[in-house]
């Protein structure tokens, strides 16, 4: 029987119009070697994007959780090694909160380590051409409160749980900034996805 993995992309956050995690989660197949996805847009709003989240992986019981974002500016697709225990926002998420040096969840662990295959990952989209890297930090904003609020939750579950952040697409770069074409980011989160198998 296929497994289930839950793969999620957020809404456009931060004046942007589009988001190039949802954009590629959405055309993404809905086989990818032994998985059969399950794809959702979450909201960019602490607290919030991670109950969406949960709320669909206590009817799936996926085997997988990957969330993927947006990380303008990064030159690579970065599988997220660690997610911490801070809300730490520069800007307003899409209702405005904008949490300052607290915890996500107060008396949790400090961190907890993504449980896919970082590393594999990270190979596997290189070698399909794609540059990828491992990131060691996704940051104190909404990203980063989900990974380390799933992976608070399905600590010590069979439920692996990671985040993949992606550059900007061509059309948000203005400054010069790196980006990938659209198919590329697609391509690097099947190559992502096919390191699961
Ligand atoms: N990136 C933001 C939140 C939503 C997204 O796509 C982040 O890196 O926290």
């Amino acid at each position: 029987m296929a497994k289930k993995l839950l793969i999620t992309g957020f809404d456009p956050f931060g004046g942007e119009s589009i988001n190039p995690s949802w954009e590629a989660v959405k055309m993404l197949p809905d086989v990818i070697g032994g998985y059969e996805l399950t794809k959702m847009q979450i909201p960019t709003v602490f607290g919030k994007a991670a109950e969406t989240v949960m709320n669909t992986a206590e009817k799936l019981c996926p085997n997988v959780i990957i969330c993927v974002g947006q990380a303008g500016g990064r030159s690579a697709v970065t599988p997220e090694v660690i997610g911490i225990n801070l809300r730490d926002a520069r800007i307003p998420d899409n209702e405005g909160n904008k949490p300052v040096n607290v915890p996500v969840i107060p008396d949790g662990d400090a961190a907890y380590f993504s449980t896919i295959p970082v590393r594999k990952m990270t190979d596997e989209i290189n070698a399909v051409g794609i540059p990828a890297a491992l990131s060691y930090s996704a940051g104190a904003f909404v990203c980063n409160d989900v990974l380390y609020t799933l992976l608070h939750k399905y600590s010590k579950t069979d439920t692996l749980v990671g985040f993949i952040h992606v550059p900007f697409l061509p059309e948000q770069a203005k400054n010069n900034e790196f980006s990938l074409p659209l198919m590329q980011i697609r391509d690097a989160l099947c190559a992502a996805v096919k390191a699961l198998d």
